[in-house]
C-alpha cells in the first residue's frame, strides 16, 4: 500500500529533509509551504523516486488550508502521515520588550496553523481508521530560557495537544507523536533573527548542532515501528547542548 505523506513547511529545514527521507517506493508526497518555487525545485529533484504534489499553503490562513484540501487530486486526498512541521520563532527579546506582532505570528503559525491542519486531515484518518500525526514541538516547550516567552509557550501547546489527541483517538489505529528537537541548524535562526545572518550564525558557533537530516531520520523511524507501537514524545538534543543551573539574582536586595 502506498502511504501519502503530507508535510507542512517542506520548503526548508526539517520539512525539506523529511521530503527527501520519505521519497522512496511505497510513499507519495504532498509538499506544502508558502515558497512555491522552492517546493517545485524540490519536487523536480524527488519525482524520480516517488509521486510528488506541491501546493502553496500558508497555515495561518484558514482559507489557504480549505482551498488546498479542495484542490487535491483524488489519489492524494487520503493522507496517511501528517507532519505538522511549519513553524517559527521570532525574536529573543524579554517579554516586556517583545513585539506583540511577533507573538501573534508565532501563535497563528505554531498553534493555530497546526490545529487547523490537524482538524482538516483527522476526520479522513478516523474514517479510514488509519493514520499517523507527527507534531514538531521543541525543547523550548518543556524548558524555559530567557527570550523563549511566546515561542516556548506555543510549543508547550503542541506537546499537550499531542497528548490530548492520543486520548481522543484511543481505540483507533491512529498514532500521534510529538517530537521535541533541541538546537538544529536550519533557516530557523535566520528567521528568528529576522535576516541578521551574523547573529544567526553565532547560535551555532563552535558547536555541532543537530542537522535537519538527523530530525528527518527520527521522524521516519517513529513511523516505521510496528503499527501497535506509539512513540508518544521524543526529545532530542545535540551532545553539545544540555540544561543549566537555576539563575539566581544576588543583587536585588542590595
Ligand atoms: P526552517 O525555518 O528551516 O523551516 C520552517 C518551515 O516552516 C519553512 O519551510 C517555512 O516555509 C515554513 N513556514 C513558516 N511559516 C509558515 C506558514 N505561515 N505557512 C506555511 N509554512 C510556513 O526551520 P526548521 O526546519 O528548523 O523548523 C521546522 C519546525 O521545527 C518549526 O516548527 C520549528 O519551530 C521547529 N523546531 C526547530 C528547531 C531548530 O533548532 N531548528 C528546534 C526545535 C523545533 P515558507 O517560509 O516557505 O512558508
Ligand atoms: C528551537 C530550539 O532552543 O532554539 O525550538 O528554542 S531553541
Amino acid at each position: 500500500m502506498t502511504e501519502t505523506v503530507l508535510i507542512t513547511g517542506a520548503s526548508s529545514g526539517f520539512g525539506e529533509a523529511c521530503a527527501k527521507k520519505f521519497a522512496q517506493p511505497g510513499y507519495q508526497l504532498l509538499l506544502t509551504a508558502r515558497r512555491l518555487d522552492r517546493l517545485e525545485n524540490l519536487a523536480a529533484e524527488l519525482r524520480g523516486k516517488c509521486p510528488v504534489q506541491v501546493a502553496k499553503l500558508d497555515v495561518t490562513e484558514a482559507g489557504s488550508i480549505a482551498s488546498f484540501s479542495n484542490t487535491l487530486p483524488a489519489d492524494f486526498k487520503a493522507v496517511d502521515i501528517l507532519i505538522n512541521n511549519a513553524g517559527l520563532a521570532l525574536g529573543l527579546e524579554p517579554a516586556q520588550e517583545a513585539f506583540l506582532d511577533d507573538w501573534e505570528t508565532m501563535i497563528d503559525t505554531n498553534i493555530k496553523g497546526l490545529i487547523r491542519m490537524t482538524r482538516s486531515v483527522l476526520p479522513g484518518m478516523v474514517e479510514r481508521n488509519h493514520g499517523h500525526i507527527i507534531n514538531i514541538a521543541s525543547v523550548a516547550g518543556s524548558w524555559p530560557y530567557p527570550g523563549g516567552n511566546a515561542y516556548g509557550a506555543s510549543k508547550a501547546f503542541v506537546q499537550q495537544f499531542s497528548r490530548n489527541l492520543r486520548c481522543d483517538l484511543l481505540g483507533k489505529h491512529i498514532r500521534v507523536t510529538n517530537i521535541d528537537p533541541g538546537m538544529a541548524e536550519t533557516e530557523f535562526s535566520n528567521v528568528r533573527m529576522k535576516g541578521d545572518t551574523e547573529k544567526a550564525d553565532k547560535v551555532y558557533e563552535n558547536t555541532q548542532p543537530l542537522s535537519a537530516t538527523d530530525i528527518a531520520d527520527i521522524i521516519y523511524w517513529v513511523t516505521t515501528v510496528p503499527a501497535h507501537v506509539n512513540i508518544n514524545t521524543l526529545e532530542v538534543m545535540p551532545v553539545c547542548q544540555a540544561w543549566s543551573a537555576f539563575a539566581i539574582d544576588r543583587k536585588m536586595n542590595d
